[in-house]
């Protein structure tokens, strides 16, 4: 059974929503530490431009994306499972919907207050990365409004868990628990169990305290070179294939390039080997990475000719 490996950095929330389903699923992995602003020059052969964190790695298979690494990470270790048996639909929807809309709200939180202490590089990278301007003083004027909109979200989250059920969807774990827990995640370790909105959420609180007993498995660090040459030797598994009767229209072996549709728009240029509903996935050769497949998930992501 081929690694996990997990490009990530450790204070990265989305890459804490996957570290936390590792826990979940008590699975043991490779972790490879890469920056948290570009450039990444172990990280670039394997993905072709990608460059948002975390990115998982299993041989020559490259996945881009919580949402797709999950369900990779599902597929190879199906036990426990993280979308239980009747609730697969609303547990994808959740989690969907949680990395969507509570995420940047909680950004706005830790970085209205702690975004005058980061180094300019790294003001910098964001700036490019989200194209919006990473200025202290902007983001201390909208401090309120995010922390209003993130208390709205979680004040769902909030009337759940009220009847007494021990996680989101009942009595088991589910990916929407991982997903929410990335933006409260990140909002408690930057700036306390007792931040706001979090002081006026107390099953969160008590969640949380469960989500975190969870752990993160047992990572062994890899370096990204070693990542690398792994890649090489491995070959891509077979390819899901392309739906004929995909909306879109597009045919299998196409040339096309994939790009995020909110942050970090770097196409991704390949030939495509997999469409559906769910999943786009496209192989390219690289020099140090060898030929890989590399997978994204349909949401959140533009297709073009390329
Ligand atoms: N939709 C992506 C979002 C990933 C994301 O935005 N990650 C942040 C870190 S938590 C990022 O890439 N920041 C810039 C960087 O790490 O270079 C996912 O689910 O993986």
């Amino acid at each position: 059974m081929a690694d996990l490996i997990l490009h990530h950095y450790p204070t990265s929330p989305f890459a804490q929503k996957v570290r936390t389903a590792m826990g979940l699923k008590k699975l043991a992995w490779k972790s490879v530490i890469i920056p948290n602003i570009m450039p990444k020059p172990d990280l670039m052969p394997m993905t072709g431009g990608y460059r948002k964190t975390p990115v998982l790695q299993v041989g020559a298979d490259i996945y881009c994306d919580t949402q797709i690494i999950l369900r990779a990470l599902q597929r190879l270790r199906p036990d426990p499972p993280l979308t239980p048996a009747g609730h697969e639909g609303v547990a994808e929807a959740l989690a969907y919907w949680a990395d969507r809309t509570l995420f940047w709200p909680a950004v706005g939180v830790v970085m209205g207050q702690v975004g005058d202490k980061l180094p300019e590089s790294f003001r910098k990278d964001r700036t490019e990365f989200s194209g919006r301007d990473f200025d202290p003083v902007k983001l201390a004027a909208a401090l309120p409004m995010a922390r209003d909109q993130l208390y709205a979200g979680l004040a769902h989250v909030e009337t759940m868990l009220a009847d007494g059920r021990v996680f989101m969807l009942g009595g088991l774990p589910s990916l929407a628990d991982v997903a929410v827990y990335n933006p409260v995640w990140f909002v408690r370790a930057r700036l306390g169990e007792q931040a706001s909105p979090l002081d006026r959420l107390p099953h969160i609180a008590a969640w949380a305290q469960r989500m975190a007993g969870f752990g993160e498995g047992t990572p062994t660090e890899l370096s990204g070179p070693d990542a690398l040459a792994i890649a090489k030797a491995a070959d891509p598994a077979i390819p899901d294939g392309v739906d004929a009767h995909d909306p879109g229209g597009l045919k299998a072996g196409a040339r096309i390039a994939v790009t995020p549709d909110d942050t970090g728009k770097v196409p991704v240029v390949g030939e495509l080997v997999t469409l559906n509903a769910l999943e786009v996935a496209v192989r390219r050769i690289d020099e140090r990475a060898g030929t890989v497949v590399v997978h994204f998930p349909r949401a959140g992501y533009v297709l073009s000719p390329a």
